[in-house]
């Protein structure tokens, strides 16, 4: 089964998708660990993980080296965050065929313009693409597409850059019209109010796709109660609890002067050779070496 195919499955199967942020082929085996149905291939994850900011500055070649190895190594099917595609139309053409062959399952592009700025900084540069330009790149996306189970993800940034319910209205219904699978509506507001008014104000077919990192209020049983939603993403949970744990952990050695005060609160290292599948090894190493 293709990893659209089996994202489709999951939709079909629990009505909901929840993805879980990764930055690395370890955070996306640990998501897979704890049960999540995907994985968010975040761009802003892999920029912070790079230690630059989330503006275009990262490749689209390091993305989808990190998108390919975490299909590999954690077995889910991953969502990819392409950002504006890359370009134009024509780089859309050309970023579609390189995901879907990296066994991506999904896109999510959205319509800002190219160079993209982060979403959730305040006082963010939010500049957009014209609604039609937009519908082209969807067009591009579904030409270039060889799996017609590849979900495609179109994303409006209308809430974000506070152009008001309506215009983000009008532009999920255009890109549904040229035919996005799925859409997502972000919105960087403190409670759910505003992504919840427009989950009732959408009479369109394609489900909706939510990030819900500004307003934490939203559970997955809230969401569920909205019935218009097929993907949730917890958006960027694991760069930031990496951030915590390291600064912590770093910080508790220099002030202990050695490493003995933070052994319990830290993985053992049997723990990650477990994650590196060492037991393999082991076996392999009585059935090959001689
Ligand atoms: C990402 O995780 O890269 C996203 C979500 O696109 S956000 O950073 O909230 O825009
Ligand atoms: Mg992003």
């Amino acid at each position: 089964m293709s990893a659209g195919s089996k994202l489709r499955e999951t939709l079909a199967r629990s009505g909901l998708v929840e993805a879980m942020a990764a930055h690395s082929p370890l955070s996306a085996m640990l998501a897979a660990e704890a049960g999540f149905d995907a994985i968010w291939a975040s761009g802003f994850e892999l920029s912070a993980m790079y230690g630059v900011p989330d503006v275009s500055v990262v490749s689209m070649t390091q993305h989808l080296d990190m998108t390919r190895a975490m299909v590999d190594r954690s077995g889910l099917p991953v969502v990819a965050d392409i950002d504006t595609g890359f370009g134009n139309a024509i780089n859309v053409l050309y970023a579609i065929e390189q995901y879907e062959r990296a066994g991506a399952a999904a896109i999510v592009m959205e319509d800002k313009s190219f160079p993209k700025v982060t979403s959730l900084i305040a006082g963010g540069r939010q500049d957009m693409v014209r609604i039609e330009e937009f519908q082209g790149k969807i067009e591009a996306a579904r030409a270039a597409r060889r799996d017609p189970s590849f979900v495609i993800v179109a994303r409006t940034e209308a809430l974000i850059a506070g152009l008001g319910q309506d215009e983000a209205l009008k532009r999920a219904r255009a890109y549904e019209a040229a035919g996005a699978d799925m859409i997502l509506v972000h919105s960087k507001q403190k409670t759910p109010d505003e992504i919840e008014a427009f989950a009732r104000a959408w009479n369109g077919k394609a489900p909706l796709a939510l990030v819900p990192t500004a307003y934490p209020q939203m559970t997955v049983a809230r969401v569920r109660a909205l019935g218009k939603v097929g993907l949730l993403i917890w958006g960027n949970h694991a760069i930031r609890a990496s951030v915590g744990a390291m600064r912590e952990t770093f910080a508790r050695i220099r002030r202990d002067g050695g490493i003995h005060g933070v052994e319990a609160s830290i993985a053992t290292v049997e723990d990650v050779f477990d994650l590196q599948g060492m037991g393999r090894v082991k076996d392999d190493e009585k059935r090959f070496l001689r």
